[in-house]
């Protein structure tokens, strides 16, 4: 075994992927968390590290009225003449963008101590304010031959889904729209790229929905205008009507090629855990497989599925000892790091990091409101802890701890208050309509509150003691609908007024623990 799949565990949607001097970048959708599209980087493909976020600003990410699994969609990453391009959609905003960078390093997450917001635009690394670019719907591509820019897209209209116009990517002018595919099996068919090769030119798309019939579906055409034929295999991959397998719904792909030539793919896929039928909550992850060439098509993997544990040879030499298992542990001295995201613009003075750790400032919004004060982190295992301990002397009905987040109605709290006169911890799990405080026990005024995780529960405890569990099942995309994945990590909140009183989160770990069967 060379490496394991997924080489981005937890919530890394549609991935997107390039390589530029030697270095591959990867980037992936970001719905309503702020900040947008996190972008990775690695030299063998399997080993991926957090460089930042391309939208850092409000000018590049208007998703403060953005509904759960809304915001920014799929995008797609580029590198041409010394410049990365990457191109998204906020479909709660203006749709289609483009943003540049010389450097695609973006700033660090957040954080009060991370400076001003004048101070992080001018950091490098920054990417640019968008350019807008006029069309319908969703997952834009580009694709660069000399001096023209293919802008490629799903349009919405099931009659003539993929579009393709050129885009002039300065100013974000569109030329005239055509339509290029018109889809496999299923007319909402998405996520386009295109690539050459040997003077060809491939279309791959994604097809079926992104679950259980997710494909992806290849094309090609001697122009990148068309006429695209469908590849005779098609689709080249899918792991529908593989119901039993722990990986599913394999789609939405894009390749890249390494340095010794070879072809490669990242996709999404999910991992599915619990009893039929199954589910999963840590959202669509990102997998990687070889791509082989049998009569200029492409061949996936050999054509078996993507699995837990797959061959190589990877470009470049693992990191010795480096898993995507981790431990994190932190004082938030430094700020919060890359790995922290908002729901939606957050109001950066609740959030101040200094020597008492994170404090927090909980404002009158609940965990089912949007502009709660709350920052979280993926969970990128099903087998996980995650532990804060909390310093908090809360005023009556003021509350701070420790939450799972799916979104807005499919939350878990283990979190400390003030009832009657006296310090309590508490759990509360809302699950739709339902919401309902499955335990407590007397608390003092620092707090170790930990959530443990396995497949298919969660456990809340308070200084050891165990307060309450919950179902994996309640908080997944089964469940509560959407294309996100659990986030995990500190609230605070006055449960209907601003709260006096700061939390301060003196310290947080997490640590993801490998399973028998599973990452
Ligand atoms: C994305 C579309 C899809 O834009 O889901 O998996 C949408 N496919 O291509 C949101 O991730």
């Amino acid at each position: 075994m060379q490496y394991e799949n997924p080489v981005l565990p937890g919530f890394h949607p549609d991935p997107t992927i390039c390589r530029a001097d030697g270095t591959f970048y990867l980037a992936t959708s970001s719905f309503e968390y702020v900040p947008g599209v996190p972008l990775y980087r690695s030299e063998n493909l399997a080993d991926w590290e957090p460089i930042g976020h391309a939208l850092t600003r409000e000018s590049q990410l208007a998703v403060h009225d953005a509904g759960a699994s809304a915001g920014i969609y799929a995008p797609t990453l580029r590198h041409h003449d010394g410049t990365f391009y990457l191109v998204t959609t906020n479909v709660s905003g203006d749709g289609h963008f483009v943003v540049t960078a010389d450097d695609p390093a973006g700033v660090r997450a957040s954080g009060a101590s991370a400076g001003s917001e004048d101070d992080r635009r001018e950091s490098s690394g920054e990417w640019s304010d968008p350019t807008w670019v006029d069309a319908p719907g969703i997952d834009p591509d580009l694709f660069f031959e000399g001096d023209t820019c293919y802008f490629t897209y799903h349009s919405g209209d099931p009659e003539n889904p993929i579009r393709q116009a050129e885009l002039d990517v300065e100013t974000g002018e569109l030329g005239d729209a055509h339509t290029i595919w018109t889809g496999f099996r299923d007319p909402y068919v998405e996520a386009p790229h295109i690539y050459e090769r040997d003077g060809t030119y491939y279309l791959i798309l994604a097809e079926g929905g992104t679950h259980a019939g997710h494909m992806v579906v290849a094309a090609r055409a001697d122009d990148p205008t068309g006429p695209y034929e469908g590849c005779p295999d098609n689709p080249v991959l899918t792991h529908w009507g593989r119901p039993r397998e722990d990986i599913r719904a394999t789609g939405h792909a894009d390749f890249v090629q390494d340095g010794n030539g070879e072809w490669w793919l990242v996709c999404l896929g999910i991992r599915q855990v619990g009893p039929w039928p199954r589910f999963h909550h840590l959202g669509r992850e990102t997998f990687l497989a070889p791509v082989s060439w049998e009569d200029g098509w492409p061949v996936v993997n050999g054509g078996d599925p993507i699995t837990a544990e797959m061959d190589g040879p990877l470009p470049g030499e693992r990191r010795t000892g480096e898993t995507a298992l981790e431990r994190t542990d932190t004082t938030f001295a430094d700020g919060l790091g890359v790995e922290w995201q908002f729901r939606r613009h957050p109001d950066r003075e609740r959030y101040e990091t200094g020597p008492e750790g994170l404090r927090l400032h909980g404002g009158p919004e609940t965990l089912d409101e949007p502009g709660a004060t709350f920052v979280g982190r993926r969970q990128t295992a099903f087998d996980c802890r995650a532990e804060a301990t909390l310093a908090f002397d809360p005023g009556a009905g003021e509350e701070a701890g420790l939450a799972v987040v799916a979104d807005d109605r499919h939350q878990y709290q283990v979190g400390v208050t003030r009832r009657d006169g006296r310090r309590e911890a508490l759990v509360r799990l809302r699950i739709g309509d339902a919401t309902e405080v499955v335990g407590r026990a007397p608390a003092g005024a620092t707090t170790d509150l930990t959530v443990t995780a396995d497949a298919e529960t969660y456990r809340f405890l308070a200084d050891g003691e165990e307060l309450g569990s919950a179902a994996t099942r309640y908080v997944a995309t089964e469940v509560t609908a959407g294309f996100t994945g659990v986030v995990l990590g500190p609230y605070a909140t006055g449960r209907g007024t601003t709260c006096e009183t700061a939390a301060a989160v003196e310290r947080f770990v997490y640590e993801s623990r490998a399973s028998p069967d599973r990452r």
